[in-house]
């Protein structure tokens, strides 16, 4: 910056403070935070489209570690915002610059908290800024947030003409804030897809150059019925997916839901495009409104007699798969990660609409409702007959030790520094009994594959034993439709870690333990409990120097081009490794490498869970393998 004046001295004092606290701004420093930066981009050309001036969005993984996304929208304004300065500048420098540009539409698509494009400018390496408007190519750049390009009395210089508009960005995140630049291309998709889909007007090109995969293309017309029919792929349905919408109290609401033969319930929520993991009033207004409805019809149509009582939430959405789409224009979020809507009159929108419209439809497809009855029907009997499996098993579950005495407990009862570790395999467990440290380190040894919970109703679940091993064990009780006995308060350890080789069979075994944790605790992974630990593949023995533990390819690698002389050990499991090195590479604190399972990471396993435990054999090895190694890592 050419002058040190007012304005440039607030704008670098907010820099900084970004730089300072990224996690403030943008959740996490770690892949998830990393990935939110392309959304918050993306966001700002959805809102463009949302505006009515904008059909394309292209994003792309540069071949250089960088990201960009253009639209053809009308284009960032350029011309003089305030005091000799581009509008553009202020929008890129300015913390929560957004709102003064269109102070009289509400943002709608939303953005991480909302924060900006000034806050992905201030956490990349460089920015480069290419707006085409009004016939010219105006062209921008910034090194981690600092504007390096000279204004031309206080415009931004013209680089080219043009007979288009639009709006292109290009970033390298900075590696002094991140704990790695590896953008993850399978959540950037997803996330592409899932913007595809609430979103139906919008055509978004993605290109992962990087890895010089294929161009593709997310564009969605059928929108929320769509995204329904994506979720329930592979699935055998049961009905066809009713769509409705409305606008009550200035919210508009969207809903769409199918309901497949078997049992879980996966209802989505968003507000503004936010995924709202932890859900929120308009998903418990939909859910109220539902259960009462259902409950209605069954007295009217004299499937629920007086004596039987009400079928309960549950019972009336097995086998559902919904998802709840409202765009508010104040959303407040609250919760532990900020995605749990607070707002009340939400509830009473959804509500309001999924009983008027849902009436009309269900009035008009009897065949629907009665498929869903039915459904409800059997709930509640499988309900009686487990809730009599439930209380045998809580019955019994006094002792923090389980029936088998497989648990090797720790000695201390802190359970704010206690670790448990699940580790596949009797010998491997033997190996870390003896290696752990048996003060505050707890071994629970498994045997061979755990039940897969995603299939399996209730009762079968409760009556698996390593199932059992591990709800005794930790000691929250656990929740799942019927009732509530978890609490985290009960917790006795602050860690739990998978342990498991690291094979495909092992990624098999951790894929099943985390979808129960999933399934049965997901406050543990919301609340940071579960990791998996990451054993070593190589030991590399030089001929002089020290030997190092080698934890991925990557690293070998690297070790390749330092040492040209040494002897490389490969462990193909846990197992192979004595006590000594067990202790070193994977119990130790102050060395071993531990994974934390974020939620995301979940969401996408739920998706994939369906082909992961499908009956053909190749596409399911081939995606174990090329995933085995790559959960998400914050450790
Ligand atoms: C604002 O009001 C005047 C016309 O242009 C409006 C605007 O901001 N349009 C706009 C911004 N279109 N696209 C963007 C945009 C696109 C990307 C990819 C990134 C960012 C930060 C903004």
């Amino acid at each position: 910056m050419s002058k040190y004046n007012a304005d440039s001295i607030m704008v670098l004092e907010g820099l900084e403070a970004v730089r300072r606290r990224p996690g403030m701004y943008i959740g996490s420093t770690g892949s998830r935070g990393l990935n939110h930066l392309i959304y918050e981009i993306v966001d700002n050309a959805v809102d463009e489209h949302l505006a009515g001036h904008c059909s394309e969005v292209t994003v792309t993984l540069e071949r250089d570690g960088s990201a960009s996304v253009s639209d053809n929208g009308r284009g960032i304004p350029v011309d003089m915002h305030r005091k000799g300065i581009s509008a553009e500048r202020v929008i890129f420098t300015t913390l929560h610059a957004g709102g003064k540009f269109d102070q009289e539409v509400y943002k709608v698509s939303g953005g991480l908290h909302g924060v900006g494009s000034s806050v992905v400018n201030a956490l990349s390496q460089w920015m480069k800024v290419c707006v085409h408007k009004d016939g010219k190519i105006y062209e921008d750049s910034y090194e981690r947030g600092i504007p390096m390009t000279e204004l031309k009395e206080g415009l931004l210089p013209v680089t080219g003409k043009t007979k288009t508009t639009g709006t292109r960005i290009q970033f390298l995140p900075d590696d002094q804030i991140f704990d790695h630049i590896r953008f993850k291309a399978d959540a950037v998709r997803e996330r592409l897809h899932e913007t595809a889909f609430l979103n139906p007007g919008l055509t978004i090109h993605f290109e992962n150059r990087r890895d010089e995969k294929e161009p593709e293309v997310f564009h969605e017309p059928e929108g929320l019925a769509g995204y329904i029919k994506k979720l329930n792929q592979g699935k055998e349905t049961v009905t066809e997916v009713v769509y409705v919408r409305g606008r009550e109290e200035n919210v508009e609401t969207e809903l769409a839901f199918q309901f497949h033969e078997g049992f879980e319930e996966l209802i989505l929520g968003y507000c503004n495009s936010i995924h709202t993991i932890e859900g929120g009033t308009h998903l418990t207004g939909f859910k109220g409104r539902f259960t009462a409805l259902m409950n209605a019809y069954a007295k009217e149509l004299g499937i629920l007699k007086d004596k039987d009582g009400n079928f309960t939430g549950p019972d009336t959405r097995c086998g559902m798969t919904a998802v709840v789409s409202v765009r508010h224009p104040d959303p407040m979020f609250e919760g532990q990660t900020k995605t749990k809507l607070g707002n009340a009159d939400a509830s009473r929108a959804v509500a309001a609409v999924a009983g008027e419209e849902l009436t009309l439809y269900f009035d008009k497809n009897l065949d629907t409702l009665k498929a869903i009855l039915n459904k409800a029907e059997t709930s509640a009997k499988i309900r009686k007959s487990e809730m009599k499996a439930k209380s045998n098993l809580l019955g019994k579950q006094k002792f923090s030790f389980d029936a088998n005495g497989k648990l090797a407990n720790c000695e201390s009862r802190d359970a704010s520094k206690n670790e448990i570790f699940i580790v596949e395999g009797n010998s491997a467990g033997g190996s870390a009994k003896s290696a752990r440290d048996r003060k505050f380190q707890a071994i629970l040894p498994i045997r061979g594959k755990i039940l897969n919970v995603e299939k399996a109703t209730m009762d079968k679940v409760l009556a698996n034993a390593e199932i059992k091993s591990m709800i005794q064990a930790f000691g929250c009780g656990f929740s799942e439709g019927y009732g509530n006995d978890f609490d985290i308060s009960k917790l006795k350890y602050d860690k739990i870690i998978v342990m498991t080789d690291a094979d495909v069979d092992g990624a098999h075994i951790s894929t099943l333990l985390l979808t129960f944790f999933y399934r049965f605790m997901p406050e543990l992974i919301m609340q940071g409990h579960v990791y998996l630990a990451t054993p070593p593949l190589y030991k590399a023995i030089p001929k002089k120097g020290q030997e190092e533990y080698l934890y991925d390819d990557e690293a070998l690698n690297r070790y390749r081009k330092k040492h040209k002389n040494f002897i490389l050990q490969r462990y193909k499991g846990l197992g192979e490794m004595d006590a000594e090195q067990l202790w070193e590479t994977t119990l130790n604190p102050e060395t071993r490498v531990l994974k934390r399972v974020e939620i995301d990471d979940m969401r996408r396993a739920a998706l994939v869970t369906e082909m992961l435990m499908g009956s053909e054999v190749s596409p399911r090895k081939q995606f174990i393998y090329e995933h085995a190694r790559e959960a998400e890592i914050d450790a």
